[in-house]
């Protein structure tokens, strides 16, 4: 028997954007990267954003994407456990991923205790000050009723509606200053810090690889993407360190 020993963290692979033949594309190339990971992986954190747009309605689902949840499935089913967070785009999984890949959602910040490490993992959205109209837009994406009235329009005026949220999202993204976009995020950590042991902080949804020093025993990492950098976190035993595929 195989001895898996190895953690692997990665987020936004924002699938379905900028659109089918490059998404397709990457999905193949990340694919690829599973089957890799799949000889060592004793668990696989998926950081948020997997796709660009995810809705579960009651019956259906977003049409595509088969090559992804077939390999997570496929990962699943070898022992390999796998944890995902959902980001600001993929907000909406009400169980779909749980029943049909195996995997383990969690909507909210969680602390990890691997390999004798205490890690913070986030997809790092409205977190940390200020964004106080993201934060606002966000308590809409999470309100109930909200969820209610959108699941009952119809779907091709439901995600046409979403999409067109969902590329504005990614325009302002891109106009925000490059300049200290990890700030909020390291201000953030250094407050749980204060009444907290953490060794790693793990975010995503900046997609800027990062690793930094927040004190002599904690460390700061954001995972950066697999839209650009195709940038992960390996932890073997109980070193940390981003690579790339
Ligand atoms: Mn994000």
């Amino acid at each position: 028997m195989k001895i898996r020993t190895k953690i692997y963290f990665a987020s936004d692979f924002h699938l379905g954007s900028p659109n089918y033949d490059e998404s397709l594309k990457r999905e193949k190339r990340i694919c690829n990267w599973l089957t890799q990971i799949s000889q060592d992986a004793k668990e696989l954190y998926l950081v948020g954003d997997l796709f660009d747009f995810w809705f579960e309605y009651d019956k259906v689902i977003p049409k595509g994407f088969e090559r992804i949840k077939g390999k997570l499935a496929e990962l699943s089913d070898l022992g390999i456990k796998i944890i995902f967070f959902n980001g600001n785009h993929d907000l909406w999984t009400f169980g779909y991923f749980e029943k049909e890949l195996g995997v383990k959602v969690y909507k909210k910040p969680q602390v990890f205790k691997i390999n004798n490490k205490l890690i913070y993992v986030a997809h790092g959205d409205g977190l940390g000050r200020g964004n106080f109209s993201y934060k606002m837009i966000k308590k809409i994406y999470l309100n109930t009723l909200c969820q209610f009235l959108f699941a009952i329009t119809p779907s091709y005026i439901g995600i046409s509606i979403a999409k067109y949220l969902s590329n504005s999202s990614r325009k302002k993204n891109l106009n925000y200053p490059k300049k200290n976009i990890h700030a909020p995020l390291i201000e953030y950590s250094k407050k749980i810090l204060k009444n907290k042991k953490i060794d790693y902080f793990i975010f995503g949804h900046l997609h800027d690889p990062k690793i930094i020093e927040l004190n002599q025993y904690s460390k700061y990492v954001n995972l950066g993407d697999c839209v650009k950098h195709f940038s992960y976190a390996e932890l073997d035993g109980e070193s940390l360190i981003l690579k790339n595929f």
